[in-house]
């Protein structure tokens, strides 16, 4: 049995995603390095679905979950069914929401991160191996958290930032479960089956998009050095047998000469002819250099936010810092260095007309996405368009999150709607009937992607194992193989 001296912590992220996340491995690592915790679990829903069974089997000590704003109900759910079944447990929320709402702090968890959590969940750990518990008046002397105290939400002083990302262990990817999602990239590139995994290189953004939780919170960037990075790179190919690497994060070009050591430190080891690369691009850091170099280091795909084909509602999106022929000349540069594209786009912001979202529409047609994704303007705590919402009462801290589902689906007609000039119906209708078959339609035509294709070793399991999913390749192939034919119709 773990004694208050060496607890047994379990992290738990309660999303199902297609990438591990890795806040919780950087707080493991930090835990492992600085307390020499050695009992200490990531459980993560898409392995253990009935995921409050598994906490409970644990018998921890203290458990941590991470926190986005849509889900936020199943984390309360967890929390509520722990505490009921094994009230002697330690509960704590972090992550994103948290950060940004700390008053949805369960009324059952002890303690909510605000922001990064490394040093904070080591000074928690550490308050309870002393006392056994977290006494609320040697709480109130740590930086970043948020608690009840009679039931009244303390807030304490936000916490210094930490400065240089290099002084955090990497993160302990051996406690995610990494092979378990290789083979989700096969939706981005059906041809090829890539054992993927991820790793972020920076923190914080200096932008401010309105859609955005980085960007409200100011100019908070940094990060990693080029050769932290390029080792972090090697581990994930050499050690974790990757050959297809995503870096995360939102703002991986911020700095050139970093990104000219990272792509030398990478050839210099060979690494480019091991895997293949995928980030995130902001268009106006996109210039022929940086093309060049991403094409160096073998990055087959790139993700941009176009967001739109309207400058007057790019503006607003993006605080006046991009514009359509910015977003068509980080396109063309990618396309001519064979970069494929994963283009997002954002609809329904406040005053956008019919005709502006008829612009997003003709962007995305002129220009063949490798994936594509359609959101709708969300008003997600902490972001600018939260305090627009916010200011009209048509949000607000007690509301129901799953209102605030930021992808765009057809059936989902109680989703927060901002656009004053468009209805929901209206823009659904348009969605449906224009945008949606184009976005699947390229997902296949910008790939590829061949019958023959379908007989490959790697999707003969594939049917083996999901047929369902075989088949609906197999549609969309054929769907493929007509949008060739008759290229440009709709
Ligand atoms: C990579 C990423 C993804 C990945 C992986 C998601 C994941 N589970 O981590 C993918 C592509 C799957 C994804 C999808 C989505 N994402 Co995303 N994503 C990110 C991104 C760019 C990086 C996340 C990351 O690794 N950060 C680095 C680590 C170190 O930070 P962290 O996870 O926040 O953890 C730190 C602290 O928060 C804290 N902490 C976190 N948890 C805990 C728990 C405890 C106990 C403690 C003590 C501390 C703590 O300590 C950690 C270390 O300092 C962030 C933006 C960002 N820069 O963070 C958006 C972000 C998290 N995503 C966001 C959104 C909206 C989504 C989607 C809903 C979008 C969509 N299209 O539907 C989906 C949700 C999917 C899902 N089911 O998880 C929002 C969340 C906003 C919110 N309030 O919920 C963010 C913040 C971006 C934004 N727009 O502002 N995303
Ligand atoms: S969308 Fe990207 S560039 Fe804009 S604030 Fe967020 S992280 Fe920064």
């Amino acid at each position: 049995m773990p004694s208050v001296k060496n607890p047994k912590i379990i992290l738990v992220d309660p999303y199902i995603s297609s990438i591990p996340g890795l806040g919780l491995a950087y707080l493991a690592a930090y835990l492992r390095k600085y307390l020499q915790i050695k009992d200490i679990k990531i459980l993560k829903r898409n392995l253990f679905p009935l995921l409050g069974k598994a906490i409970i089997g644990e018998e921890p000590d203290l458990v941590g979950y991470f926190s986005l704003t849509v889900g936020l109900d199943y984390t309360h759910q967890l929390i509520e069914e722990v505490a009921e079944k094994r009230p002697s447990t330690i509960q704590i929320m972090g992550g994103p929401h948290i950060t940004a709402l700390p008053e949805s702090l369960s009324p059952q968890a002890q303690v909510g991160i605000i922001g990064e959590g490394e040093e904070t969940l080591v000074q928690l750990v550490r308050l309870f191996q002393s006392y056994g518990s977290l006494p609320t008046n040697e709480l109130s002397k740590i930086l970043g958290i948020a608690f009840y105290e009679q039931g009244h939400l303390i807030k304490t002083d936000n916490r210094p930032l930490i400065m240089d990302l290099d002084s955090l262990p990497k993160p302990a990817r051996d406690l995610l479960d990494i092979k378990s999602y290789y083979p989700v990239r096969l939706r981005a590139f059906p041809t090829k089956v890539y054992r993927s995994s991820c790793l972020m290189t920076t923190r914080g953004c200096p932008y401010r998009c309105v859609f955005c939780q980085e960007g409200k919170y100011g100019p908070r960037f940094r990060y990693h050095s080029a050769s932290r990075v390029v080792e972090e790179i090697e581990e994930l190919i050499e050690q974790y047998n990757c050959n297809y690497v995503e870096i995360q994060d939102d703002q991986f070009l911020c700095h050139k000469q970093r990104l000219r050591d990272i792509v030398s430190g990478v050839k210099s080891k060979g690494l480019e002819k091991k895997a293949a690369f995928y980030c995130y691009l902001r268009a106006t850091q996109v210039d022929e250099e940086v093309i060049c170099l991403l094409k160096e280091m073998n990055t087959r795909l790139v993700f941009i936010g176009f967001e739109s084909g309207s400058d007057k509602i790019l503006k607003y999106l993006k605080d006046k810092t991009c514009s359509v022929e910015i977003n068509q000349r980080a396109y063309d540069l990618c396309r001519q260095h064979d970069i494929y594209v994963y283009g997002a786009f954002i609809f329904g912001s406040p005053l956008e007309t019919m005709d502006d979202m008829e612009k997003t529409y003709q962007f995305m047609k002129k220009n063949p996405m490798a994936l594509c994704e359609v959101s709708r303007l969300t008003p997600l705590p902490g972001t600018g368009i939260w305090d627009y919402a916010f200011k009209k009462g048509l949000v607000n801290p007690m509301m129901d999150f799953e209102n605030l589902r930021v992808r765009v689906r057809d059936d989902n007609l109680n989703q927060l709607w901002l656009a004053e000039n468009v209805t929901k119906e209206k823009f659904l209708e348009f969605f449906n009937k224009k945008v949606k078959p184009l976005a699947w339609r390229y997902s296949q035509a910008a790939n590829d992607f061949k019958i023959i294709d379908l007989f490959n070793i790697e999707f003969i399991k594939i049917f083996i194992k999901n047929p369902k999913f075989y088949f609906s390749v197999f549609k969309r192939s054929l769907e493929n193989i007509f949008y060739r034919i008759f290229k440009g119709k709709d």
